[in-house]
């Protein structure tokens, strides 16, 4: 029996979706900074993608590991002694300093027994109609479209309408488009500076402004603020628990401790940012890849008609469109929106083999794993069939792992699964005469330049 992939590649190698070029000699001091700003993935040696760790030094020592036993040591097994780094720590404090995402030890621990039940999987289940009604607007915007689309702005507005319908319940109080805006200038502005320092460049090299809009994120928070305040005098007493509700209610189930309203707001806030953009990137770059091989997409088209019909898809159909599903898996395989993540290391350890001090940095860079040679058969082809089989655990996190794995991971799998099922379903994209959109890296692995598409109905 001939296998699936010779029989789809025949003779000629098999074309690559667009891939970073990564960096094959040292950068030096000054390589580093410039480079760290246009895309941190070109930090990363080539030989990552072939060696399980990396080891060196920008100013502060650092380790790339690319190896799965020990991305579990770090993530899960010793995770008390490699806490998020200073870098994650000066990008996210000012903006979401209270959060989940940012805390550590005892107050990380009770936040996130607090508000594990809002993400079961049975509340997640209940915000299923909401990813629905998202899907068929985007399908009803798409259908009007014209010619070529950035389907990368289209899937950040589902994905929006998406967390903001599940965050706020329509509530007149919150202004999308102010609160998107300052999301944008934020992690633009904040990013780029914290950068330098998690790289420990020395203070000569020049910090793009320091100030990363301080009014912008000030009108965020008072947004937030306003929509908690309003919703703890009004609580809603219909429908399904949304987001806000379960955050409101949540409490330590050891301590009965409620969040103070600066945690309350902070996670808010944080969800809206985690909650959106990754999950809109992770479509964007699935219907790319779609587009880029259009066997694949067929498939896929043919999958969603069958269960679907005419209709959108909900959350009781995904267990019934495993392509669908294979697919958001190779998309976040090979351009997971959040591809490198780091730790800052606070005892002394050896990680294969390599002797680590207290203070090193410890870089996980979640790209180079996931193109990995040892770990992947051909890493840089898109092959969804390749999830047909478990990978290792530890060798494919988009998510990342351990107990400080992303709290909304099944809401981001679901969210994707049911847009993604409508809209090829729905379309048929095409590249046309479009140029690649360019994988850069600043805080999320974002298409550069857009992803644009011909959408026709199918
Ligand atoms: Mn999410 C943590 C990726 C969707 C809220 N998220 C993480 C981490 C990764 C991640 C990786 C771990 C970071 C680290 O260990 O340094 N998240 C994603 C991706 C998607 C995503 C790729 C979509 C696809 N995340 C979401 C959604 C929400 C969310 C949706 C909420 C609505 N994520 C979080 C929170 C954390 C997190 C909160 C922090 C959890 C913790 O530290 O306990």
């Amino acid at each position: 029996m001939r296998s699936l992939k010779s029989a789809s590649s025949g003779s000629r190698p098999p074309r690559e979706p667009v891939k970073v070029a990564l960096a094959r000699k040292p950068l030096g001091i000054i390589g580093t900074a410039l480079t760290a700003q246009r895309n941190l993935l070109e930090l990363i040696p080539e030989i990552a993608t072939r060696q399980p760790i990396v080891s060196g030094r920008t100013g502060v020592r650092f380790h790339m590991v690319m190896d799965p036993a020990t991305l579990r040591h770090i993530l899960k097994e010793r995770v008390e002694d490699y806490p998020k780094s200073i870098v994650t720590k000066l990008i996210l404090e000012p903006a979401v300093g209270d959060s989940l995402f940012v805390a550590e030890g005892a107050q990380w621990r009770w936040q996130r027994r607090a508000l594990a039940p809002a993400f079961a999987l049975r509340h997640v289940e209940a915000l299923g109609p909401i990813m629905t009604a998202a899907a068929e607007a985007s399908a009803r915007r798409l259908a009007l479209a014209r010619n070529t689309v950035d389907v990368y702005e289209e899937t950040v507005a589902a994905t929006f309408d998406v967390i903001s319908d599940v965050t706020f319940s329509g509530d007149r109080a919150f202004d999308r488009d102010a609160v998107h805006r300052a999301i944008d200038v934020y992690i633009e502005q904040a990013a780029k500076v914290s950068l330098l320092d998690v790289l420990g460049l020395p203070g000569w090299i020049p910090r793009p402004r320091r100030l990363f809009s301080r009014p912008g994120l000030g009108r965020m928070k008072e947004i937030a603020d306003s929509a908690i305040d309003a919703r703890a005098a009004h609580p809603r007493t219909e429908g399904a628990p949304d987001l806000l509700d379960l955050l409101l209610d949540a409490a330590d189930p050891e301590t009965g401790r409620a969040m103070t309203r600066d945690e309350l707001r902070d996670n808010l806030l944080t969800f809206i940012v985690a909650g959106h953009e990754t999950t809109a990137l992770t479509l964007a770059w699935a219907l790319y890849l779609c587009a880029f091989d259009p066997d694949v997409q067929d498939r896929a088209a043919a999958e969603a008609r069958h269960v679907l019909g005419d209709r959108a898809a909900v959350v009781a159909d995904l267990h019934r469109l495993p392509l669908i599903q294979r697919i958001v898996n190779e998309a976040l395989r090979l351009y997971p929106p959040a591809a490198f993540l780091s730790r800052t290391a606070q005892v002394a350890d050896r990680l294969c083999g390599r002797e680590v001090l207290p203070g090193d940095t410890i870089m996980l860079p979640i790209y180079a794993l996931h193109r990995h040679h040892l770990l992947w058969d051909r890493p840089d082809t898109f092959d969804p069939d390749r999830f047909l089989t478990t990978p290792d655990r530890y060798a494919f996190l988009p998510f990342g792992g351990g107990p400080r794995i992303c709290i909304g991971a099944s809401f981001a799998l679901q969210e994707a699964g049911i847009i993604l099922a409508t809209l090829l379903a729905r379309f048929r994209f095409s590249a046309g005469a479009s140029r690649d959109p360019q994988p850069r890296m600043i805080l999320t692995l974002r298409p550069h330049g857009g992803v644009w598409l011909d959408v026709a109905p199918r």
